[in-house]
């Protein structure tokens, strides 16, 4: 009896030494770049800048040779996280993705490390506590980006709109980004953190437009209904609800860029062309150019590299009176 727990437990050892060997020698070993494969879960295509940020992602694989299965999630958390799990079960290397809301992610997250997946996250951030369920947030500060658009306003608002009266209130109007998502609760707040200790900017009405043109427009039609020639100012989280609002404005016989200010968000080519024309103010750059810091920081822990918990791009602001000339330089 003694003989077959002591063969057994020898057995059981051996097992183990053989398993620890194997999982060792594949972790000492990092896999080729050509073997990897990687899972992107998008978010849809609501705007230029998502055209151009997964544009960025899928060209990017294919010149570094990485293998990419790409999932749209057109919009919705469900079909992310549908996509997630897929990749889990298909045992990725790694896992890029972009949450579309901040809250709600925390089972899935958990999933992935418990299969020992690692996730990157690209452009929008989860409000989850626990920092170990990803290794990095790849993208732009939303806060200061609204902090940004704040500030051009209370310094250029006197020069641009009336430069021979007094300024008494300035009344803003805002579309929202999608409701729930990081950068829609960041560029509002970071906004407000500007115009603190300013109370003669006063934002009167504050509405999603989802960061499309067709709802940025349908909603700056609505302000327009509501409160017409008193709209000062129009700050948008996105490009392309102001250029969709650009429209309605024009529709109701105002001048974008003059009568009413516009201040937007990403820096797209059509935001410099409406620059150009006198209808945009002011657009403060989002890049979404992050296929090679994703996939630099893919490389980097396929080589086992440890990578900073938070990697932020560095970006600028473009008023009306650099567009044309910036306009040929632009890449989205
Ligand atoms: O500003 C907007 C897009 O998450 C930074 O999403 C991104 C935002 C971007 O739809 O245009």
């Amino acid at each position: 009896m003694l003989k077959f727990l002591e063969y057994a437990l020898l057995i059981a050892g051996l097992l183990f030494f053989q398993t620890g060997c194997r999982q060792s020698a594949d972790s000492d070993q990092p896999k080729d770049i050509s073997e990897i494969v990687v899972g992107f879960a998008q978010i849809g295509a609501e705007s230029a800048w998502r055209t151009a940020n997964t544009e960025s992602i899928i060209s990017e694989a294919k010149k570094r040779n990485i293998q990419l299965k790409f999932s749209d999630a057109q919009q919705k958390q469900e079909n992310q996280i549908k996509a997630f799990r897929s990749f889990i079960a298909q045992n990725v290397d790694v896992i890029g993705f972009s949450p579309v809301v901040e809250s709600g992610w925390g089972p899935v997250l958990r999933e992935a490390k418990e299969a020992g997946i690692p996730v990157i996250l690209v452009d929008r951030a989860v409000d989850e506590t626990d920092e170990s369920l990803w290794v990095t947030v790849i993208g732009s500060d939303f806060i200061l980006e609204g902090e940004r658009a704040g500030k051009w306003l209370i310094e250029n608002y006197q020069r641009v709109k009336r430069p021979d009266k007094r300024m008494n209130v300035v009344n803003i109007v805002e579309l929202q980004g999608t409701v729930g998502s990081a950068p829609a609760n960041d560029r509002y707040r970071g906004f407000r953190n500007a115009l603190a200790g300013h109370p003669n900017f006063k934002i009167i009405k504050t509405q999603t437009g989802e960061f499309t043109r067709a709802k940025g427009k349908e909603v700056m039609e609505a302000f327009l209904k509501s409160d017409g020639k008193k709209i000062d100012v129009l700050y948008s989280h996105n490009d392309d609800m102001a250029l969709g609002a650009i429209q309605a404005i024009e529709a109701y016989g105002q001048r974008p860029g003059k009568d009413i200010i516009i201040i937007s968000i990403d820096a797209v080519r059509g935001a410099f062309e409406a620059m150009a024309a006198g209808k945009l103010n002011v657009t403060v750059e989002c890049s979404p150019l992050l296929g090679p810091q994703f996939y630099d920081a893919v490389e980097a822990l396929i080589r086992g590299e440890t990578i900073p918990k938070r990697i932020v791009t560095d970006e600028g602001v473009f008023p009306m009176e650099v567009a044309e000339k910036e306009l040929p330089n632009r890449k989205y």
